[in-house]
This record gives structure tokens, sequence and C-alpha cells, in this order.
């Protein structure tokens, strides 16, 4: 059986949790309790890590762990990010400044997309409002960071296949 590490990351709220609970086959290791902070508009938060696991076939089998969102919390990005193959960087639409956020992220894990593969997904997208999708691909360009930009909804599994369908396609071409 070849295993392939894969990180979930990105803004508070944008997502992970549910991504890697929408594909799993095993029940998923979650580590969320109840958020003292009132600003990040849900009950929950991630203060570990996620886990979970999906088979591609009979010899494949990628192992999912998500990162908690909030930066107190930077010191998991750096252990989680040890080993991985990819990193799938969600980033909420609805927050203040989310191309901020996304700078935050691509920061702490350059390293780890110059050498592996990532994708970006654009979560509750709202299509009326800036930055649009292509501000998200401009953004990427300046920093001269090779990823594709998506919008999708990880609450749809189907949605989740095709985030690692994009990033296993990255992972091969750069091989
Ligand atoms: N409306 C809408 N809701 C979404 C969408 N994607 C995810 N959600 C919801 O947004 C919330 C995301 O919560 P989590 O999965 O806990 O987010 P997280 O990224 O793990 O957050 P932290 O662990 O706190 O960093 C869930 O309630 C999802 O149902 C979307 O595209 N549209
Ligand atoms: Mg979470």
């Amino acid at each position: 059986m070849i295993e392939h590490k894969i990180i979930f990351t990105g803004s508070v709220g944008a997502g992970k949790t549910t991504a890697i609970q929408s594909i799993s086959e095993i029940p998923p290791v979650r580590t969320d309790v109840l958020s003292s902070d009132l600003t990040i508009g849900k009950d929950m938060t991630t203060v570990g890590l996620d886990y979970g696991e999906i088979s591609l076939g009979e010899t494949e089998r990628l192992r999912l762990y998500g990162t908690p969102g909030q930066e107190r919390f930077a010191f998991m990005w750096r252990i989680l990010a040890q080993g991985a193959l990819g990193v799938v960087i969600l980033v909420d639409h609805t927050r203040p400044d989310p191309l901020l956020d996304l700078a935050l992220y691509l920061d702490h894990f350059k390293a780890l997309i110059r050498e592996t593969a990532c994708v970006v997904v654009i979560s509750k997208m709202v299509e009326s409002h800036s930055p649009l999708l292509e501000d998200f691909s401009e953004f990427m360009r300046q920093k001269q960071m090779v990823c594709p930009v998506i919008q999708a909804d990880v609450r749809d599994r189907e949605q989740v296949l095709w985030i690692l369908d994009l990033l296993l396609v990255q992972m091969e071409t750069r091989q």
C-alpha cells in the first residue's frame, strides 16, 4: 500500500474539518472544541488536528490531515506539514480580507508548496463580491506560485474528490 500525506489548511471556518468529514472512509478524528472566540461565526473550532483516510484503488491511500485555522496554533502547522506530499489551502470568501488570509497560509507553507503540490480552494464564494476568482489567481501569479485556484463547496463529497484529483495531477506533473 502506497500512502500519501495530504494537508488541508486555511482560514478559520473555511471548511477544513468539513472537507475531511465529507470524504473520509474512516470516522474522522476531530479535535474541535467549543470556541470562546465569538468573532469566528461558529460554535466549534479545531485545536489540534483533523484526520481521515481515503483509498484510491487497491494500492494507494491518502492520509488526510486538517490543521487548525487559528494562527495561535501555527506550531501545529509545522508539525503537520512534515512529510506531506500536497497541500489544499481553503479560503473563506466571506471573511474580511480573503487575500490576506491566503497570503498568511502561502507564507507558512511556502516550502511545502514549492517542493510538492498545492490547490487553492475558495469556499463560501459570493460571486458578486470581490475578490473575484481571477483576483486570487493573479495574486498567486504575483507570488510566483503555481497552483490551480478553484471555488468549491466542501460539504459536497464529489467536489472534495475533485479537489483531490486536481492535487494528484499536480503531484504527478511535479515528480
Ligand atoms: N454556506 C456555505 N457553508 C459552507 C461552505 N463550505 C463549508 N461551509 C460550512 O462552513 C463551516 C466550516 O466549518 P469547519 O469545517 O469547522 O471549518 P474549519 O476550516 O475546520 O475551521 P477551524 O477548524 O475553526 O479553523 C461548516 O459549518 C460548513 O457546513 C460553503 O461553500 N457554503
Ligand atoms: Mg477545523
